[in-house]
């Protein structure tokens, strides 16, 4: 059975466009409601690995996507760093925030007896899922981490990071170093447990000056990619810079990743000549026409496809599926890609 959307990754072109969405597992679905319900916190859910594994499931068991997505969080890394780290109902991620870089340290024993149970996950999505579904593990990218970090939850103007970063450079590079190790092994573990491919969520790098996107975006995820690489050189590995418009070039030429997802701020025409002419690319609907549904969704995806299709392309949201969207919208949008021949 051929893995279509792992083959899409690897720049092959295949007969039927290959689908998932970010945040496909999630409060959106019933399903899901019901059983957070029964597994205490947020946390306590991702490092149990029968419920994790459930929950990444039951997307596909509805929707029957192409790819199975790790359910787990980027906020497990700063958390088996020694960080603490808590998810509050209505509100999002607390965490204590760091100081100084070495607040945390990469003990490698200890880091991975705590992500072990995400490794389980892994060793048994592997082998509940269909042999031509993708399986996806991910990181989330230092400086998105970091920003979590450091602002002890999420932020909307990121001033205590960034003051930090202008202050003491050299002091926000060490903390950046961490990060880099600790997400490329974390990263390389998944792919031995079974992960197929790999993504990395850089979900806030558009708050950066091109200067420190080249340093703090660029660079760790050059590194990362490096990383992973010695050990598993054809794992696909998508990149995700949200938002970074015309830097999404320099990002793909430099950092050596084999795909990129694209968020629904770029338009069509670049994203075909400037991105898909260099990897293959991932995305773009906006969450909200999935949101809304219905003839203005369809026509949107449409517009999407006839544009791409001709070259390795996966289709997937600019964001993740918004908690509101009606389930229905998932499948109609699900049965279109569906319904889509290519060759
Ligand atoms: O049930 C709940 O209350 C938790 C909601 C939830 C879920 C379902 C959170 C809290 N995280 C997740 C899972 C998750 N997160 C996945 C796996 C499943 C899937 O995609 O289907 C993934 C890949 C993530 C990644 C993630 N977490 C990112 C990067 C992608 C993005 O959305 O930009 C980020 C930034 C986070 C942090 C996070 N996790 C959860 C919240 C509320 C937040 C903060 C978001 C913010 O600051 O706006």
């Amino acid at each position: 059975m051929r893995k279509i959307l792992k083959l899409a990754l690897q720049g092959e072109q295949t007969n039927r466009i290959p689908f998932w969405f970010m945040r496909q597992a999630g409060r959106y679905l019933p399903e899901y409601r019901k059983l957070r319900k029964t597994a205490g916190g947020f946390l306590d859910m991702c490092y149990n690995p029968d419920f994790a594994t459930e929950v990444t499931l039951q997307p596909l068991r509805r929707f029957d996507m192409d790819g199975a997505i790790l359910f787990s969080d980027i906020l497990v890394t700063p958390h088996a760093l020694g960080q603490d780290v808590s998810f509050v109902p209505n509100k999002g991620p607390v965490l204590e925030p760091i100081k100084r870089a070495n607040d945390v340290i990469f003990n490698e024993d200890q880091f991975h007896t705590h992500l072990s149970p995400v490794y389980k996950t892994l060793d048994n999505l592997s082998k509940e899922l269909q042999a031509d579904k993708t399986l996806i593990g991910f990181a989330g990218a230092p400086f998105t981490v970091a920003t979590y970090m450091i602002e002890g939850g999420s932020s909307k103007d990121f001033g205590k990071i960034k003051s930090w970063m202008y202050r003491d450079e050299s002091e926000f590079q060490n903390l950046i170093d961490t990060l880099v190790q600790s997400t490329s092994s974390y990263l390389i573990k998944q792919i031995d447990h079974g992960a197929d491919v790999i993504q990395i969520f850089d979900s806030w790098a558009s708050a950066l000056t091109p200067a420190h996107f080249d340093r703090f975006v660029i660079a760790p995820t050059k590194q990362i990619i490096a990383n992973i690489r010695k050990h598993h050189p054809d794992t696909p590995i998508i990149g995700f810079p949200k938002g970074v418009g015309s830097k999404y070039v320099r990002y793909i030429e430099q950092t050596g990743v084999s795909a990129v997802s694209f968020d629904h701020s770029l338009g069509l025409d670049f994203v075909k000549a400037e991105l898909q002419s260099k990897v293959p690319v991932q995305g773009g609907l906006d969450n909200a026409a999935l949101l809304a549904g219905g003839t203005s969704m369809l026509n949107e995806a449409t517009r999407i496809v006839e544009t791409l299709k001709s070259a390795p392309f996966v289709f997937n949201l600019g964001h993740g599926v918004i908690k509101e969207t009606p389930p229905e919208h998932v499948a109609e949008l699900s049965e279109y890609l569906k319904s889509v021949v290519l060759k």
